[in-house]
């Protein structure tokens, strides 16, 4: 049995410029490995608490090293277990969410190491040992975010996220249309928070507008080439159901994320049941009704109010629990899509876990922004080996 030997977390900057933590872990077999928690800025207020990185840090070095050192690195239950034990509270504010994922993630890249085994292949296996069932793993698709707005941007938009669904190839090839034509219409091309546009329009639907026109001039069809998904973010921004179904029925729109409050279950049921009735192909996915919650997506399930969920790390805190409620969203027919969060490092961990739980979407940003780009970028890698 190998054994933990060290564990050491310390400070770092995420794409906002804002402080994380990074945590590296070592075994006695002379393997180290390393891993970073991402944050994001539209959050859910069911979200795990995360505590400041400097207190993530201390807690780290000070409470949790001495006691998971000379533990096994492949027992990633009874350490998540360990550490929630330690936390004692639901939300793992006394720990700290983030505190918690760092050496969560830490660790299971270690194993991986360990069982020498590539990550996802590792995550696979842990899959079938904590939920029970076997899975293949396979390679989701990019979900690319190309204009941004809400709490991401600078401008007047409420919609959070205008994405293409599709190839890399085609997400990059669309990026680089939009930029030259959001630059021919006079406006500038700045960014938003994860690398997609952000102009300063004042109208939602001219910003769907105009990505259907750079898909166009990019020679790619909606549907046989990509699709278009939103994120509307609707904890901040103020949509109806009828505006969202008069934007459906002027716009070839696949996936609609976060289309109301996380407190307003009815309205995704309502919203639900209207899409069902026109007889629409399309998913409406929890992000802040389910926050990667066993609990949460228990409730959405029993209310109809989605049929796909997503699933980011730091909203629940641990691996384990992350497994779990994949595995949870599997049995309801839910399909799940891993995501990236506003703010994020150099750290491609959720890559990994979407191929070794065969997501069928992976939202990780623009194409072309370094922190999203290296999740594709290892997407493309995976690929390679799989094939
Ligand atoms: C979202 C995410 C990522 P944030 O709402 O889906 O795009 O944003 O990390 O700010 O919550
Ligand atoms: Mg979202």
């Amino acid at each position: 049995m190998s054994k933990i030997t060290d564990v050491n977390a310390r400070e770092i900057l995420d794409s906002r410029g804002e402080p994380t933590l990074e945590v590296e872990i070592s075994t006695d077999d002379g393997l180290m490995a390393t891993d970073s928690v991402p944050s994001g800025i539209s959050t859910g207020s069911f979200e795990s608490i995360p505590v400041k990185p400097e207190i993530a840090v201390n807690t780290i070095n000070q409470t949790i090293k001495p006691k998971i050192i000379g533990l096994d690195p492949l027992d990633q239950f009874g350490i998540d277990q360990l550490m929630l034990d330690m936390d004692g509270t639901g939300d793992k504010s006394s720990l700290g969410a983030n505190t918690i994922l760092g050496v969560s993630l830490a660790l299971s890249r270690v194993a991986a190491l360990t069982e020498k085994m590539p990550l996802y292949w590792y995550i696979n296996k842990l899959y079938s040992r904590i939920c029970g069932e076997e899975i293949e793993p396979s390679l989701p698709t990019p979900m690319m975010v190309m204009i941004e707005g809400g709490k991401h941007a600078k401008n007047k938009l409420c919609l959070q996220e205008i994405l293409v669904i599709g190839k890399l190839e085609h997400g990059k090839k669309i990026w680089h249309t939009l930029r030259e034509l959001i630059t021919s219409q006079g406006l500038e091309p700045d960014l938003g928070l994860e690398g997609g546009f952000s102009p300063k329009l004042n109208y939602d639907e001219d910003a769907i507008d105009l990505l259907q026109s750079a898909i166009e001039i990019s020679k790619l069809s909606v549907s046989k080439d990509i699709m278009i998904g939103l994120d509307i973010a609707a904890n901040y921004c103020n949509i109806s159901n009828e505006d969202i179904l008069h934007m459906l029925d002027n716009f070839p729109i696949y996936s609609i994320e976060d289309p109301a409050p996380e407190d307003k279950i009815d309205h995704w049921a309502e919203l639900k049941l209207e899409l069902d009735r026109k007889g629409k192909d399309y998913l409406l996915v929890g992000d802040d009704l389910f926050v990667t919650s066993k609990e949460r997506l228990e409730a959405g399930i029993e209310n109809f109010a989605a049929n796909a969920m997503i699933v980011k790390v730091n909203q629940t805190g641990t691996l384990t629990e992350t497994l779990k409620v994949i595995s949870l969203a599997k049995k309801a027919d839910f399909v799940h899509i891993l995501s990236h969060r506003s703010g994020e490092t150099m750290d491609s961990y959720i890559s990994d876990l979407a191929v070794g739980t065969a997501a069928k979407y992976l939202k990780a940003g623009a194409p072309f922004a370094s922190e999203r780009e290296i999740k594709y970028k290892r997407l493309e890698e995976i690929a390679s080996e799989l094939t």
